[in-house]
């Protein structure tokens, strides 16, 4: 495995590949890597001839009161993990190589970026989006390769690649889950042991939803009823939102169908988790 820490190297990596006209996927990560981050690059090399992950840490994506000081960081864990599993390259710029001084531009995302997460972390799909937009000019990925877990991340990366004619691909991989339910997070690091039992209940909502949903609700208020219902049970979780939304638009239905998402955010403790279910598929 390489590793690459300047913007001129990765360019420079990417010509010799493209000119041998191997296929690059990328992988994006802030590292703390786990089973999650690993499954990306799974099926990245399944689809592509050779790897990129990137690992930074993005400041432009954590607002003022947000965890950016804390995030957690182990390289050489990460290297390691990264290594063993078939990278390619690790490309782990310092900051100023993403943003130099002066550089103040950013993607300015649409309506897909107002409810949910971007109500309750303004600016941070701006960016998001930027950084993964740099970090697509700079691997000139075949296919970029981005977790369910992240489900409103995900959909703007399309829409983005889309409405701005990035040309590559964009493919979605299941959120990885320990035997639990809980959905792996580098943030689960901050979890105590009380933490993580009461944690358990957002993915035993979704379960419910998906368990409802295929015994026939449809109605998005009773799902989300019940959702909070099961919650009384897990105290220690504060719900941010429970959203049941289109999964394209975001924007809340009223009447789900198999292709309906329903995401939840809450507070364990000071740890703020997401997660999702797609309706007709089950965690
Ligand atoms: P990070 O949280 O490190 O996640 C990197 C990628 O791993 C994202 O695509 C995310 O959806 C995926 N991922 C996280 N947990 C997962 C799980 N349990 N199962 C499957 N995939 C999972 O998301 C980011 O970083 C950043 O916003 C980034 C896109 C790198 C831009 O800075």
């Amino acid at each position: 495995m390489i590793e690459l820490t300047t913007t001129q190297e990765l360019k420079a990596w990417v010509r010799a590949m493209h000119a041998r006209d191997r296929r690059i996927g990328l992988v994006p990560t802030m590292g703390a890597l786990h089973e999650g981050h690993l499954s990306l690059v799974d099926a990245a090399r399944s689809g592509s001839d050779v790897v990129v992950m990137s690992i930074f840490v993005n400041p432009a994506q954590f607002g003022p009161n947000e965890d950016l000081a804390r995030y957690p960081r182990d390289l050489v864990r990460d290297r390691a993990l990264a290594s063993s599993r078939g990278v390619d390259v690790i490309f782990v710029p310092p900051v100023e190589a993403m943003y130099p001084d002066g550089a103040e531009m950013r993607v300015v995302p649409g309506k897909v970026a107002t409810r949910w997460e971007g109500e309750f972390r303004p600016g941070h799909f701006a960016g998001v989006l930027t950084i993964v937009a740099k970090l697509f000019h700079l691997s000139e990925p075949e296919c970029a390769w981005f977790g369910q877990k992240d489900f409103q991340q995900a959909a703007l990366i399309r829409q983005m690649v889309r409405d701005l004619d990035f040309p590559l691909e964009v493919e979605v991989v299941p959120t990885v889950r320990e035997a639990g339910g809980l959905a792996l997070s580098s943030r689960n690091a901050f979890l105590s042991a009380a933490d993580r039992e009461q944690a358990l209940g957002l993915s035993r909502a979704l379960a419910a939803a998906a368990a409802a949903f295929g015994s026939g609700t449809r109605d998005a208020a009773a799902l989300e009823r019940l959702m909070r219902g099961g919650l009384a049970v897990h105290p220690g979780v504060k719900v941010e939102y429970i959203a049941v939304a289109d999964p394209d638009t975001l924007e809340p239905v009223q009447h789900a169908d198999e292709r309906t998402v329903v995401l939840i955010a809450a507070r364990v403790g000071s740890t703020r988790l997401i997660d999702n279910v797609i309706l007709g598929k089950g965690l």
